[in-house]
């Protein structure tokens, strides 16, 4: 969790991660105000949902193949949102929900184009 990262203000980093089922991700601080937390209409149906405090260090484990969407609560409207891909890498499958902040998706976007060039 970052304050500015290549993608712009408000970050992760990455934001982008390719992971398999079973695998950890732990959200470490950098800068202070920040959170991990699910995007409910990002997010498989039947997966446990993580809603991290404000500047917790929280661990999530991924079981199940998917795209799911983490926001930054405070700064979802700013576009500080991040996705995990559990199984394989396909960043066309990733859809940003209609529902979403304009910026978040915009974020989204960005992540698509700039994680499919490396
Ligand atoms: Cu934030």
């Amino acid at each position: 969790m970052v304050n500015r990262n290549a993608l712009g203000a408000m970050s992760y980093e990455p934001s982008y991660l390719n992971i398999q089922p079973g695998d950890t991700v732990k959200f470490i601080r950098t800068a202070p105000g920040h959170n991990a937390a699910a995007i409910v209409s990002m997010w498989p149906a039947d997966a446990k949902q993580y809603r991290g405090n404000i500047n917790e260090e929280i661990e999530m484990t991924f079981d199940k193949a998917g795209i799911y969407g983490i926001e930054c609560t405070p700064h979802m409207a700013m576009g500080m949102v991040m996705v995990i891909q559990v199984g394989k890498k396909d960043l066309p499958a990733i859809q940003a929900p209609k529902s979403l902040p304009s910026r978040a998706k915009q974020r989204i976007q960005t992540i698509k184009t700039h994680y499919s060039q490396q």
